[in-house]
């Protein structure tokens, strides 16, 4: 049992720690089959088959599991490293110590993205794009997206989605019109011109190689969704009466039959069900419980 801490509070050496952890599966080769699988698991509506990290009921236990995974590989190189969470609501500038050289390094440069200071910029040394949807071999960050502004979402629009007492509604998946707590936290209720709801919009905020995909690739991406996992767990203490939905499996004749995963079915890559992981105290806490 251990915690996971607000990236606000870690002190300068538990935020090196951290970067050199990452660094150090990187130079091993450890680092990148992370951005695969997250690639190959991120099917849309539009496409054919399972769907699981992304658009579908399962986006929330698939990467509770994901971050489990790596964080535990991540412990293998230095025990006492936990993924820290970025409040976004709090921590919402370009500005934050999030950004800082020492830790997630900063924006973009204008000319092509590319991150220019940290242990994440391509001239450090450390830190090479091997797997990505674009050609670029160093990392891009496009902060705030300038061209189209866009916020980082507060924490108003976060309270209005936790109060959504139930988990998700049929059809499953991205349609706007879906108002369960999983598609308005992950977003895609919200026109993407807007740069999508809370999970989404920090994606599209951060920018560069966070856009898509293979988003891990920008190490911010597991800071990001801790905090995901953590306001999964708040909505769970607001909401002890709901649980994760579709509780069965969908019957032969549901379109979506075949496409989402319910309660008790093993979510792929992964052989665990999304209700083992509903009580994540059986493997860390939060600073904040
Ligand atoms: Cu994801
Ligand atoms: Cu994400």
């Amino acid at each position: 049992m251990y915690t996971r801490m607000n990236q606000r509070n870690l002190t300068s050496s538990q935020r090196t720690r951290f970067v050199e952890a990452v660094v150090e599966l990187k130079r091993a080769g450890r680092y990148d089959k992370y951005v695969r699988l997250h690639a190959e698991y991120f099917a849309a509506d539009g496409e054919s088959g399972l769907r699981m990290a992304h658009m579908a009921p399962t986006f929330f236990p698939w990467h509770r599991q994901f971050l489990l995974v790596f964080e535990r590989e991540l412990q293998t190189i230095d025990p006492g490293v936990t993924i820290p969470y970025w409040d976004w609501t709090t921590d919402n500038k370009a500005s934050s110590a999030l950004w800082a050289s020492d830790f997630m390094g900063g924006n973009g440069r204008r000319s092509d993205g590319q991150v220019m200071t940290g242990p994440f910029a391509y001239e450090a040394g450390g830190w090479p794009i091997n797997y990505g949807v674009t050609s670029e071999k160093y990392l891009t960050r496009n902060i705030g997206r300038p061209d189209r502004p866009i916020t980082l979402p507060t924490k108003a629009e976060l309270n209005g989605a936790l109060a959504i007492a139930t988990y998700d509604v049929s059809p499953w998946n991205s349609a706007p019109s879906t108002q369960g707590f999983r598609n308005k936290i992950e977003g895609w209720t919200v026109s993407e011109t807007k740069g999508g709801y809370l999970h989404n919009r920090v994606h599209q905020w951060v920018g560069g190689h966070m856009i898509g995909a293979a988003s891990p690739n920008d190490p911010v991406f597991w800071l990001h969704h801790a905090f995901i996992d953590l306001i999964w767990v708040r909505w769970q203490r607001r909401h002890p009466a709901s649980a994760y939905l579709p509780s069965r499996p969908l019957a032969a004749k549901d379109p979506e039959h075949g496409r989402v995963v319910s309660a008790q079915e093993p979510m792929p890559p992964f052989n665990v069900k999304p209700a083992a992981m509903k009580d994540h105290r059986r493997f860390y806490s939060y600073e904040e419980e």
